[in-house]
């Protein structure tokens, strides 16, 4: 008996089709296959080690893409930000005892990579009698900066209005935020399914300091790691990537003072800028800088990966996937800086709506 299929293909085999109504039903079906595409949830994961802006990032979102944080939400911050004043005071003032008699206070601060002060120390001590003050009200500036470490997943949903030349409308957005501390990293594979891309956060002014759960460890040098484990990840494979430089304010700051980034990563001396990278309206050691940064962690993703044992099967199978071509997109970032996050999204969101189009091209 003939299936339905064949019995088709053999009446269509009678009548040969017009090539141009062929042509239009193609078109059709892409135009239908973009649409589908269009309206899927795009979902955006932040990776990236203990305190490298991930939340921040979510929290700008909230600003850009939602009504922002409620009065309550804001009350319920007074707490933490007091939280912070207090942790950034402690810590401080422990290193401060130790060096005080012959160094003075400044030098302490200028040393505080050595003890891991807090990055919105600085920030709320400048301002501590608003905060002290019984009516304070957080701005979203104060939340921005505001560190709590993540322990739980996090997903925040909001809607994107298409550029019109796009087709208008708008895209559903899921963020999911994760904590970054070590102990937190086995819970990441609960939400690598499905996922657009990775927003994989690095703190570039980490390259001094050492992690938090592990003081006789780099942070540079584990995050640099931690972005190998991830870009390997087979489970993250259809995945795209964007690394988001982070911190690059602090960077700055952190080089003009003085910081020497060849103490801890000596190749530094003999990195040279490529003509592309030149920038005639930045500080030249500070883009040096971030362009090594960023090249150590590009490296990563143009060395082919051999160091896994796989099956017989998943090594066929990989293969026929190593030939699909593999980018990973970049960008400097300031998470504290709403404008920067705003220039930043939207150039995403453009990406993936042109990855979109290229996934359903014609060949
Ligand atoms: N100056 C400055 N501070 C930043 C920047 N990005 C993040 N921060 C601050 O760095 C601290 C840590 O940021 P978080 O967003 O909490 O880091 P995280 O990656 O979510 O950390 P975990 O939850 O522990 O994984 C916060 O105090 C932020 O305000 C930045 O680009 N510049
Ligand atoms: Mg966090």
């Amino acid at each position: 008996m003939m299936s339905v299929n064949t019995r088709y293909k053999a009446m269509s085999c009678l009548k040969p089709e017009d090539p141009d109504r062929r042509a239009s039903k193609d078109l059709d079906k892409r135009i239908a296959q973009w649409m589908r595409e269009y309206e899927k949830v795009i979902k955006l994961l932040l990776l990236g080690a203990g305190e490298s802006g991930k939340t921040t990032i979510l929290k700008q979102m909230r600003i850009l893409h939602l009504q922002g944080f409620s009065e309550k939400e804001r009350q319920d911050k007074v707490q933490e930000i007091r939280q912070n004043v207090l942790q950034a005071i402690k810590e401080f003032y422990e290193h401060v005892t130790k060096v005080w008699a012959d160094e003075g206070i400044q030098e302490c601060y200028g040393r505080s990579n050595e003890f891991s002060l807090i990055d919105s120390a600085k920030y709320f001590l400048d301002k501590i009698d608003e905060i002290r003050d019984p009516d304070y009200k957080p701005s979203d500036q104060d939340i921005l900066c505001c560190r709590i470490r993540t322990s739980e997943i996090q997903k925040v949903e909001f809607q994107v209005k298409v550029p019109k030349k796009y087709g208008g409308s708008s895209q559903l957005f899921w963020m999911f935020d994760v904590g970054g501390q070590r102990g937190e990293r086995r819970k990441w594979i609960q939400v690598f399914d499905g996922i657009t891309a990775i927003l994989f956060l690095v703190s570039s002014s980490g390259f001094d300091m050492k992690l938090r759960e592990d003081s006789d460890r780099n942070r540079m040098k584990e995050s640099l790691e931690l972005f190998q484990d991830v870009w390997s990840s087979r489970f993250l494979r259809e995945s795209g990537f964007i690394l988001f430089l982070n911190k690059q304010d602090v960077l700055k700051k952190k080089l003009q003072a003085g910081a020497q980034l060849a103490k801890y990563f000596p190749e530094f001396d003999s990195y040279s800028l490529s003509t592309q990278d030149r920038d005639e309206d930045e500080d030249n050691e500070y883009n040096r800088a971030r362009c090594f940064i960023r090249d150590k962690f590009l490296e990563i993703t143009r060395k082919p990966q051999t160091n896994r044992r796989m099956s017989t099967t998943e090594m066929y199978y990989d293969l026929h996937r190593e030939t699909k071509k593999r980018d990973c997109y970049w960008h400097f970032t300031t998470a504290t800086d709403t404008n920067n996050v705003k220039r930043v999204f939207d150039d995403i969101h453009h990406m993936i709506l042109m990855w979109n189009i290229q996934s359903i091209a014609p060949s």
